[in-house]
């Protein structure tokens, strides 16, 4: 067999029944032996990031590893914001990259980038094929490193001679790694100890983040939460991970997460209005902080040491790394997060916990009903320029994005999976939308990376292909990857996408007004030189690639818009255009502490 033919067979024994490729001198062997596959099924995007972030929508939406593919060069460059994202969100890909042949490496050849050395701060691992025969071990390896564990992305960069060479596989069944044992179990004796922990506790907390999703233990979780009444915040990564339905839910915390979530973990505080005055509490917040598979980001912490101030924590994580990393914690437990509730809630069976911590429910109850999720049409929206240059007149018909997920939520019934891109449509996405499984919010967390949105809502379509998957988008966000509509077309892949469309970077111009006296610094996403138009015009743009798409400006027409939307069976773009003048609240803004918090 050739080398290409041995990669091939090599993915389709990993199961692999879908790749992302786009081709280049370097990977054309590689293209030419995946015609001959059978099984796998390559989806050509229209950029090697768009593919790249396909696949790890398909890898978030299943837990399988997502698969991409690009020639050397600037097709591998363009893998490396994925490559990233899925480093810091945990997320397995693995992103093949052909490499000039072994006797032009180091010599600056045509299309040669170290793409080995470049990516290696934001890889689990990584590969260069030297030899033939390591092929089937490397890729075998390479799925095993990305899945288990804390899963993450491995590189496999793969120079053209060898892609040319023949040899006679050998399979490997396992594949035993030295200093790498992914099956880790806490010990009875530190979980006996979360137990005696809680039945001290008056004011005890979850903080769960996306280890539980990837660990597969929202059902351990519900069941843990249930049993011991204790309520459940997520991260943004770890919404789904519980039921945001769920009496016990908090919805997520942090920066932009409820008022309510930030308090039951920091207390509440009086407002103050800025970080020289003191802080002065009101209420006491958790007593006891049960911290499972998160890494405390300082988008969830604000200022560190202000996070949970007054409580202990436990921290349960697979990656001993994050144990004692950004927050000091009383009880650090390296463990399967899935073991450890399994193991907890087979003791609580056997000896229940008798507290039900009936005045911590009350106050948090009461927390719930003074400073729920909301918004308000305000004077401010309906008289501003941009609305009454694009409304003209019927600034009473004003679509607050807010309105526009909170619709979607109803009419899917909350059971669609979303993506986004990054910035305020984002934040609102993940507040206004109730997640009831994991893998149903599909996000760009940890990287924050522009573009995320539509080709991920694409790789997730293709791997669940019976569901709605929807792109909720910024205007700026979409533009960065709207090459995929023609992936979407050519390939059939009905994933829609609704542009919050405030011709804005958003979420700049929120910190703009909040810190920089309203300046604006190159925010504005429209023609300056008419301000009435809607720049650029997306249904036109839409028209181009074949893609139905309609223009909502008036609340009246969103309903049925969204309907039409749902109903149809192909890709769909619904450019909804927003007011720029909203802020999302709550808002802790970075650094400072939940005294600082607006809501
Ligand atoms: C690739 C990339 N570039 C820049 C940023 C910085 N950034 C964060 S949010 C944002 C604005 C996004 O605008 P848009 O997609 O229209 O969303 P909106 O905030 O308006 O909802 C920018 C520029 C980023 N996160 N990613
Ligand atoms: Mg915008």
């Amino acid at each position: 067999m050739l080398g290409s033919e041995i990669l091939v067979e090599a993915l389709e024994r990993e199961g692999v029944d879908t790749i992302f490729a786009y081709p280049g001198g370097a990977s054309m062997e590689l293209h030419q032996a995946l015609t001959r596959s059978k099984k796998i099924r390559t989806i050509l995007p229209r950029h090697e990031q768009g593919g790249s972030f396909a696949a790890e929508g398909y890898a978030r939406a299943t837990g399988k590893a997502g698969v991409c593919m690009a020639t050397s060069g600037p097709g591998a460059t363009n893998l490396v914001t994925a490559i990233a994202d899925a480093y810091m969100d945990s997320v397995p890909l693995i992103a093949l990259t052909g490499q000039v042949p072994q006797a032009m490496i180091g010599r600056g050849g045509f299309q040669e980038t170290d793409f080995f050395g470049m990516t290696l701060p934001v890889v689990k691992h990584s590969y260069l094929i030297t030899n033939i025969a390591d092929i089937p071990r490397i890729v075998k390896e390479a799925f095993h490193i990305a899945l288990t564990a804390r899963p993450g992305p491995v590189v496999i960069d793969f120079p053209k001679n060898i892609q040319q060479q023949k040899a006679q596989p050998v399979w490997p069944k396992e594949v035993p790694l030295r200093g790498y044992s992914p099956t880790i179990h806490a010990d009875d004796l530190a979980l006996n100890e979360i137990i005696g922990l809680i039945e001290k506790a008056d004011r005890p907390v979850l903080y769960c983040g996306g280890g539980i999703i990837t660990a597969n233990a929202a059902e351990e979780l519900r069941q843990f939460a249930e049993t011991t009444q204790i309520p459940v915040t997520t991260t943004v990564m770890g919404c789904g991970a519980f039921p945001e339905t769920h009496p016990l839910s908090l919805r997520w915390l942090g920066m932009h997460g409820t008022a309510f979530a930030n308090w039951a973990v920091s207390g509440e505080f009086k407002h103050r209005s800025g970080p020289a005055e003191p802080m002065v509490k009101v209420q006491d917040g958790a007593d006891l902080l049960l911290a499972l598979g998160v890494r405390f980001d300082d988008r969830v912490t604000g200022k560190v040491e202000k996070f949970c101030e007054t409580g202990t924590i436990v921290h349960i994580d697979v990656d001993a790394s994050e144990l004692n990393k950004n927050k000091k914690v009383q009880l650090a437990i390296e463990s399967d997060i899935r073991y450890a509730l399994r193991r907890l809630n087979e003791m609580i069976g056997k000896r229940p916990i008798r507290k039900k911590f009936t005045a911590w429910h009350e106050r948090i109850a009461e927390w719930r009903s003074r400073a729920p999720l909301r918004y308000q049409v305000t004077d401010e929206v309906m008289k501003s320029q941009h609305m009454r240059d694009h409304l003209q007149g019927k600034e009473d018909q004003v679509i607050l994005p807010q309105m526009v997920v909170e619709l979607l939520y109803e009419l899917t019934k909350g059971e669609a999976i979303l993506t986004t891109g990054v910035g305020q449509h984002q934040m609102w996405a993940a507040q206004y939308y109730k997640f009831k499984f994991p893998r149903q919010f599909l996000t760009s967390a940890g990287l924050g990376a522009m573009g995320y949105g539509y080709p991920a809502a694409l790789g997730a379509k293709v791997a669940c292909p019976e569901r709605q998957v929807i792109d909720i988008d910024g205007d700026g966000s979409f533009l960065m990857n709207v090459q995929e509509l023609a992936t979407a077309h050519i390939e059939k892949i009905a994933a829609k996408a609704i542009i919050l469309n405030n011709q804005h970077l958003g979420m700049v111009v929120q910190w703009e007004d909040r810190f920089y006296k309203g300046n604006r610094g190159h925010t504005y996403l429209g023609d300056p030189e008419n301000m009435q138009q809607i720049y650029p015009d997306y249904v036109a743009v839409c028209k181009a690639f074949n893609v139905p798409c309609e223009r909502v400006m008036y609340k009246r027409d969103l309903r049925g818009a969204l309907q039409r939307m749902l109903d149809s069976d192909q890709p769909y773009v619904l450019d909804v255009v927003t007011p720029y003048t909203e802020h999302v609240v709550p808002f802790i803004p970075a650094g400072y502490t939940v005294a600082d918090m607006i809501y």
